[in-house]
């Protein structure tokens, strides 16, 4: 079984060589999960050529050795970064590329001053992320899988929200249920955000009670076979007003039209300005304060962004969310948020809970 990983190393490889480098440092546990099926947190993976050498500690050796395909394992007992060095000179290795985003100053320095001049470190940015971007047939039908168990709790906790509840004994009920359902655990710690605190997009979930003709901002993700899914919705604690219920259908729409550009070949950015210019007519655009979008996967925020200026194109196989929102100081907040695969010609959902205001 070492599909898809070997897979994986060879365009890997094929960008190494590319980028006229022998080697690459692969700083990020996401990657060499990616590359090797290895899941633990700590280490460093070298890939030369079509091998790869993961360097980590006792507390990990037997799991590395079990789970790691294509790798050979070096139990490290000292620094990781003395033994990736030494490995380095040994084998002479003297163009090596990584990546500038998941190696700290101090790593950098430790490892030039370690390796010497005789080893030339390349910046490459966006290798991995690029290959990670585009899902294959198994990580698409695991990504269904998670973004299915993020809507069966949703669907779960419309049933629990209700006047005089926390929003902590909401995130604590969401994430009982997350586990419950087989989840790892939370992609990321869940937004529960009720009345005017709903208009802070990333609010933290306090001991504030629901209360009665208030908006509550659900946005949760679950970790099923190591991928993420990331799904928001918002409901109405009573009959929404006419004004709540403009703004929601206008984020509604706004959504619509990103997910009617979205496909293969579409700019990013192009996904983000169609949502934005639905708000823009109705004069909401400047409550809408973040980007439209992310690619999810093994991390919950992965490349690429639907955001202003992105000019790179969609492709198939990536998995997006679109997640217009708006947020009015003092009032609330409105946003709805689903994970779409991008396909040839259209987009497909993955999250399928209802999309309709809901009113509880
Ligand atoms: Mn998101």
């Amino acid at each position: 079984m070492n599909a898809p990983y070997a897979d994986r190393l060879n365009a890997l490889c094929v960008r190494l060589r590319k980028a006229d480098v022998s080697a690459s440092l692969v700083a990020c546990p996401a990657d060499w999960r990616y590359l090797t099926g290895f899941t633990g947190d700590s280490g460093f993976l070298l890939v030369v050529g079509r091998s790869a050498v993961l360097f980590t500690d006792g507390r990990y050796t037997f799991q590395a050795r079990s789970e790691g395909r294509n790798v050979s394992v070096v139990s490290c007992q000292g620094p990781l970064l003395g033994a990736v060095s030494a490995w380095l000179n040994q084998n002479r290795i003297h163009k090596i590329g990584f990546d500038p985003e998941d190696l700290t100053v101090a790593q950098f320095r430790t490892l030039r001053h370690a390796c010497g001049s005789a080893v030339a470190w390349k910046p490459l940015s966006g290798t991995m992320r690029e290959l990670r971007s585009v899902k294959d047939g198994a990580e698409i039908a695991q990504m269904r899988r998670a973004a299915a168990l993020a809507g069966d709790v949703m669907e779960h906790l419309f049933g629990f929200l209700k006047p005089g509840v926390r929003e902590l004994e909401v995130a604590a009920e969401l994430d009982y249920q997350m586990r419950k359902r087989g989840a790892s655990g939370p992609a990321f710690e869940a937004i529960v955000a009720s009345g005017p605190r709903s208009a802070l997009p990333h609010a933290r979930p306090t001991a504030k009670r629901l209360k009665k003709n208030e908006l509550v901002v659900l946005d949760l993700g679950a970790i099923l076979g190591g991928y993420c899914s990331d799904l928001t919705r918002t409901a109405f604690l009573g009959r929404a007003p006419k004004r709540i219920r403009e703004w929601y259908m206008a984020v509604h729409e706004a959504q619509a039209a990103g997910v009617e550009v979205a496909r293969e070949g579409v700019p990013c950015g192009d996904v983000d300005l169609a949502a934005r210019r639905v708000l823009a007519g109705r004069g909401l655009d400047k409550y809408f304060i973040h980007s439209t979008g992310h690619g999810i996967g093994l991390e919950v925020h992965e490349w690429p962004r639907l955001a202003n200026g992105q000019k790179q194109g969609l492709r198939a196989g990536q998995v997006v969310t679109i997640e217009p929102g708006v947020y009015v100081r003092g009032i609330g907040g409105i946003r709805i948020e689903d994970e779409v695969l991008i396909c040839p010609s259209d987009c497909e959902f993955l999250t399928r809970v209802p999309r309709d205001l809901v009113e509880l």
